[in-house]
């Protein structure tokens, strides 16, 4: 590897052209790590949701040609100025989100919302000089979350990456850098069920199901899944969903279901569809007294959450989570242990793999809804 160290990497990539059209296998040039950058080689990477909606580019100004990509594990390949927790061989997952260790918010033991590091969808370029690092043939190409994995190598910011137990399958735990984490830690680290507790989960897909198994690791003793494609239903049993309600098979509202099937409602609720009407009802179908909802699904831009002040002043408790509450750096590397240890397990969302110049199935299995989550294998 030392050979490319301050070199420009020619590698292979996938490149977004265009909004919702195929992604291309290109030649790109990856330039070398400017301070406080890594560049790492990707050895795996998966899609999540938020890949294939900007792909879409439903509503909002896309930024093409781009490189996608954020869920993935690899190896640091070299390390810019300034960068001293990091070196060449380390075994790291990037984070589409980050922790500058500096700011009040990651210095809070409550936020993970760092100020320099946070989320930016908009930004296709690196934070240090508004430059990308990928081009081809000289035409810059953007950068997607400040991770765009769907590359052999890409460059990260020293705060969005985790550095990881060297001996944790990189093909597995890959999926422990989006999706998987934020259901879980909604669940353990914001919603907390204690032993026992009942619990209702909205949306079975990934996220949701995640926050499902940290529910059953929290040792509840129902969790209901809600949902209206009922071929999730079989599936989610695998996640410890003792049992389904459709909101379709009944003719009241979601909530009304679930308070009489749990005496009242649930101790805990997570939302993981975004949709705004399953968020009230995620909030009303808690127990007075103690319940608490958490909204994890991202919301139209537009949507308005309504519901009677009253439910809140009935002692129930509504919270949102961005990343299920944790700090990328600090707080993956035992997420990835809690995996090693068999605590959590995360090969049962694994329901696809593909070959990286095959990375289109991919976007087509997630579109169909047939996969919780598809490996993309850099190395063919
Ligand atoms: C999401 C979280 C909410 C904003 C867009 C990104 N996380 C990752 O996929
Ligand atoms: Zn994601």
């Amino acid at each position: 590897m030392s050979g490319t160290v301050g070199q420009v990497i020619h590698c292979r990539a996938a490149v977004a052209w265009e909004a919702g059209k195929p992604l291309v296998i290109e030649q790109v040039e990856v330039a070398p790590p400017q301070a406080m950058e890594v560049r790492m080689k990707i050895l795996y990477t998966s899609l999540c949701h938020t890949d294939v909606y900007f792909w879409e580019a439903k509503g909002q100004n896309p930024l093409f040609p781009r490189i996608y990509g954020h869920e993935a594990g690899g190896i640091v390949e070299s390390v810019g100025e300034g960068v001293t927790d990091l070196k060449p061989g380390d075994h790291v997952l990037p984070i589409f989100t980050g922790e500058c260790k500096e700011c009040a918010h990651c210095k809070s033991e409550e936020s993970n919302m760092c100020d320099l590091l946070r989320i930016n969808t908009d930004r296709g370029v690196m934070l240090s000089d508004g430059k990308s690092r990928f081009s081809i043939k000289g035409q810059p190409i953007y950068h997607f979350l400040g991770t765009s994995t769907f590359s052999e190598y890409t460059v990260v910011h020293v705060g969005c990456i985790a550095k990881i137990n060297p001996l944790a399958p990189l093909d597995k735990v890959c999926v422990l850098s989006c999706g998987i984490s934020t259901g879980l830690g909604a669940m353990v680290n914001v919603a907390k069920p204690p032993k026992g507790s009942t619990v209702a989960v909205f949306g079975l897909g990934a996220v949701g199901l995640a926050a499902a198994e940290g529910a059953r690791i929290a040792g509840a003793s129902r969790i209901i899944g809600v949902d209206l494609n009922p071929n999730r239903f079989q599936g989610a049993k695998k996640f410890g969903v003792t049992e389904f309600v459709n909101p379709k098979d009944h003719n009241k509202p979601v909530q009304e279901v679930i308070a009489e099937m749990t005496n009242g409602g649930v101790d805990r609720s997570v939302e993981c569809t975004g949709n705004v009407e399953a968020m009230i009802s995620a909030f009303e179908c808690v127990h007075d007294g103690w319940g608490v909802a958490v909204l994890v699904g991202v919301p139209h831009k537009d949507a308005v959450f309504k519901t009677h002040p009253i439910n809140l002043l009935n002692e129930r408790t509504l919270k949102g989570t961005f990343f299920g509450n944790y700090k990328p750096r600090s707080d993956i590397p035992s997420v990835v242990e809690k995996y090693m240890s068999k605590e959590l397990e995360v090969e049962k969302f694994i329901t696809h793999q593909v070959p990286f110049s095959e990375i289109n199935k991919a976007f087509d299995y997630m579109l169909k809804g047939e996969s919780l989550r598809c490996i993309i294998h850099m190395e063919e």
